[in-house]
């Protein structure tokens, strides 16, 4: 599926991210493994699954260490092993500062807009670093001579200039999974500098979008006097080059499609709708609990939409699942407010035999997800800002059936190509109301023609396109490095 291309990792792939993609715990019951909930997670895995190669990522799970050998690899998926798994292990410190302090109080706030919750203090920075080089020392371990490096997202933003001063002739590229903001909002980034040179340390430098791409040359050139080309979009500094281009990420089209599809989840569907006493008409929404995926403002629509739409009690539910991936401060309050909200809701409109918003807080199986989206009349994916937002391209290809509608958030990646959902700021609360009614009352033949759409845009770049586009930008590098030098 990926055109034959995996093997031209002659030399190897290795990821680097800073989750891992199957994590061991200690449980009552003995060691147990999971995989974590996230985009990155769920897009690399299956692209690892058939290249092979190496991952890099932090050891995170309470059981991790006893699963790996000295070197701290083990082969995955555990059960039916087709990769090397490379874990790092941080300290009490590095987690603290590093992960939730510069990750996700500084540089995750600020990337999504949300510039009020950034917390800076100087111990993030230093563990920050720390981590970076503990995560260079280790892709450069499990490096051949000729591999490719691929390092993911906004942790390990120093790491490809940390390479590059090891090794000159590496090939690095990076993708960046969140959104970039525009040169006035970066202004106020601490260590900005820092970071924009981590980064032109690779050769490749993928984003989302054209947006996001446009944004990252303005600040380098703003805070760098980096020279940019817009033509062959490149950004020059301090004697090298890195070639900036889009990359939308997507999702396993084939996969999601079959499995909705098939018997199992038809039957999984009748059994999931007797448990719940659903109503007729369902929506939903599944994020990670996060306050950039806008869970709180889409329930005050949903309020909204309760109020003024009577005829919908007792037929309508909405299906609100919100995992945790993150602790902390900010998400436990998080937490706490969607369920109050929710407990409020259902006070203010429920009765004894219908719930209008059911929310499940835990982690779904793949196959429940997908019985979820065949069954949900309406996906309401309305992120504040989101990189891209993989469920909504998964809710679209589970819909074979061309029933379904998509309301989707102006400020998601996705939205720049699934046009023919139904477009919202989610933080108009009086016109996202309205648009879920307006999805609850489209015509059959008009959700159908929607829906093939928005089904060709996502078949048309699954997320093994999105790898061999990726794979034709890198054989294009004008400096092949190849051959070079042995490490
Ligand atoms: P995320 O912020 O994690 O990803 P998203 O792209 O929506 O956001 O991916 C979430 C993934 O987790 C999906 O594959 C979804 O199916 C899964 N998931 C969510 N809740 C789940 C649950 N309760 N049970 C099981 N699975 C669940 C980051 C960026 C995004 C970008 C991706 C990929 O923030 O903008 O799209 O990386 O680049």
């Amino acid at each position: 599926r990926l055109s034959g291309r995996g093997d031209r990792f002659r030399g190897g792939l290795i990821v680097a991210s800073n989750r891992e993609p199957y994590c061991h715990r200690k449980t009552p019951e003995g060691l147990r493994w999971e995989i974590p909930v996230g985009g990155v997670v769920s897009a690399l895995d299956t692209v690892l699954r058939v290249t092979g190669g190496t991952w890099v990522a932090w050891g995170s799970g309470s059981g991790d260490m006893e699963q790996t050998d000295a070197g701290g690899r083990l082969l995955v998926p555990p059960e039916n092993p087709a990769y090397t798994l490379r874990r790092i292990w941080l300290s009490a410190s590095a987690e603290e500062n590093y992960y939730h302090g510069f990750c996700n109080l500084v540089l995750w706030p600020l990337f999504h807009g949300e510039t009020d919750r950034v917390v800076y203090l100087p111990s993030f920075w230093e563990e920050y670093e720390k981590t970076n080089r503990a995560f260079a020392e280790a892709i450069l371990e499990e490096c051949a001579w000729n591999s490719t490096i691929w390092i993911h997202d906004y942790h390990l933003c120093r790491v490809p200039r940390m390479i590059r001063a090891a090794d000159q002739e590496r090939i690095i590229a990076h993708f960046w999974h969140i959104p970039w903001p525009e040169r006035e909002r970066y202004d106020c980034a601490p260590h900005g500098e820092e970071i924009l040179a981590g980064l032109l340390g690779n050769d490749l430098l993928g984003f989302q979008t054209p947006l996001y791409a446009r944004n990252f040359m303005d600040c380098a050139a703003a805070r760098l006097g980096a020279v940019i080309d817009d033509d062959a979009m490149t950004v020059a500094w301090d004697g090298r080059t890195t070639q900036i281009r889009t990359f939308p990420i997507s999702t396993d089209f084939e996969c999601f499609n079959a499995l909705a599809n098939s018997a199992s989840t038809a039957a999984r569907i009748r059994r999931i709708r007797k448990q719940h006493h659903l109503p007729r008409r369902v929506g939903l929404a599944v994020d990670r609990l996060d306050y950039t995926k806008g869970i709180l403002q889409r329930l005050q629509a949903l309020e909204l939409f309760f109020q003024r739409n009577p005829e919908f009690h007792r037929r309508f539910s909405f299906i609100q699942v919100a995992v945790m991936t993150r602790s902390g401060k900010p998400y436990l309050r998080y937490r706490q407010e969607v369920e109050d909200q929710i407990a409020e809701i259902n006070k203010k409109f429920g009765k004894a035999d219908w719930r209008p918003i059911i929310y499940f807080g835990s982690k779904l199986e793949r196959q429940d997800l997908v019985s979820w989206y065949r069954m949900a009349d309406v996906a309401v994916i309305t992120p504040l800002h989101d990189g891209m937002n993989l469920v909504a391209k998964e809710y679209v290809a589970s819909r074979g059936d061309g029933k379904g509608v998509l309301i989707l958030g102006r400020q998601a990646g996705a939205a720049e190509e699934l046009t023919e959902s139904i477009l919202v700021d989610p933080t108009d609360i009086e016109m996202f109301a309205t648009a879920i009614h307006r999805a609850l009352t489209l015509s059959s033949g008009e959700k159908k023609k929607r829906m093939m759409q928005l089904r060709g845009q996502v078949q048309g770049n699954t997320i093994y396109s999105w790898v061999d586009n990726i794979l034709d930008e890198l054989s294009l590098l004008p400096v092949m490095k190849q051959g070079g030098k042995h490490a």
